[in-house]
């Protein structure tokens, strides 16, 4: 493999900067599971002023905080309605059964953007035959629909529709603030109408560790507890903290950067036979369908990392590119000679489907 290695597989790859590295260096740190780290405890407060709810609470992980979510405002034996492709339902050992108790209602939607139109037939009162709905979970941006991001009004018809029938909601934004970037508005209003909101530092915005569940002081209350029973009590995690108050404060305003590069691949990629880009690229993740070029996508990938380009196959005949801090706009256009490259020598060998 050459030196250069250009990773598209995630943004959860990043390395945390060198200011990071200096902050935690130095951070303050004590004992968090007695609430005494004030990077943590501050880290906590920035988090939930930002996003304009009551409290927070740094969780390890972005699974950890949707897990808690769920449990939190659900039942065993009741339904969580989410997306076909969402993270909580395909990508999270199946935490909503084995913690909270619950089974998934999922719902395909185009460019994985659910309605109120869409969630309403799915909607199940108490019976005699059927698990209620007990929680409607939403994901902004779509990681697998290609990091696409919900319009506001379309996700606050579902909020409000939703606590009317006394319903809550929990919002997936693992990658919110790419979703703000290309909104350009305040996170906060796209936080707005959920019951609790989860998003990670450890993405776009380039922590090394840590995700913060946000909501009101009840929830969050509640939701240290289960923090705890899941062996997330993390001590001097102010360590962590410190570099996850760079990413939070920093690090949003260079997002950007990362959604135009997105934008530069999948320009390109769209050009290239027997390649197509099924989703609108909105922020940082391209997901490239290659059924019409003969090769499939594990194929593909394993070729691509011979030349030193990352990338995930995430189906059959399709992959996923990320762009992140640790790109640059040079590594790029490497990664779309090296992408053309390769897909030109597979034409050479594979009669086209
Ligand atoms: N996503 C990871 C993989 O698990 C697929 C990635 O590489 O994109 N919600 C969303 C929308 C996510 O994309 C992820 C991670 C999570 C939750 C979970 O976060 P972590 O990995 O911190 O548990």
């Amino acid at each position: 493999m050459p030196e250069r290695v250009i990773d598209l597989r995630s943004d959860t790859v990043t390395k945390p900067t060198p200011a990071m590295r200096r902050a935690m260096a130095e951070a303050e740190v004590g004992d968090d599971v007695y609430g005494e780290d004030p990077t943590v405890n501050r880290l906590e407060e920035r988090a939930a002023e930002i996003m304009g709810k009551e409290a927070a609470l740094f969780v390890p992980s972005g699974t950890m905080g949707n897990t808690i979510a769920v449990k939190l405002h659900t039942r065993h034996g009741q339904e969580v309605i989410c997306e076909a492709r969402s993270h909580v339902f395909n990508y999270e050992l199946a935490m909503m059964a084995w913690f909270a108790g619950c089974v998934p209602r999922p719902i395909q939607a185009e460019h994985g953007i659910l309605t109120w139109r869409l969630i309403e037939p799915h909607i199940r009162p108490l019976g005699p035959h059927w698990a209620p709905t007990g929680l409607i979970v939403l994901e902004n941006t779509h990681n697998m629909a290609g990091g696409t991001v919900y319009p506001p009004d379309v996700f606050r018809e579902i909020c409000d529709r939703a606590h009317a029938l006394g319903l809550r909601v929990h919002l997936d934004g693992a990658r919110l603030f790419n979703a703000a970037t290309f909104l350009g508005c305040p996170v906060h209003e796209l936080a707005r109408g959920a019951d609790t909101v989860m998003f990670c530092l450890s993405k776009g915005l380039g922590a090394p560790v840590g995700s913060l569940l946000v909501g009101s002081r009840d929830a969050i209350a509640e939701a240290r507890l289960y923090r705890k029973r899941l062996g997330g009590g993390m001590r001097q995690a102010g360590v962590l903290a410190a570099a996850g108050l760079i990413a939070l404060e920093q690090m949003p305003a260079r997002l950007h950067e990362d959604h135009r590069n997105a934008r530069l691949l999948a320009q390109a990629l769209a050009e290239m036979p027997g390649v197509t880009i099924p989703h609108p690229v909105q922020t940082n993740i391209v997901i490239m369908d290659i059924s019409a070029t003969g090769i499939s996508a594990p194929d593909l990938s394993a070729r691509l990392k011979t030349q030193g380009l990352l990338i995930n196959p995430t189906g059959s005949h399709q992959l996923r590119l990320v762009t992140h801090y640790d790109v640059s706009e040079t590594d790029c256009v490497r990664a779309i000679e090296i992408i053309r490259e390769t897909l030109r020598s597979v034409r050479g060998q594979v009669p086209a489907a």
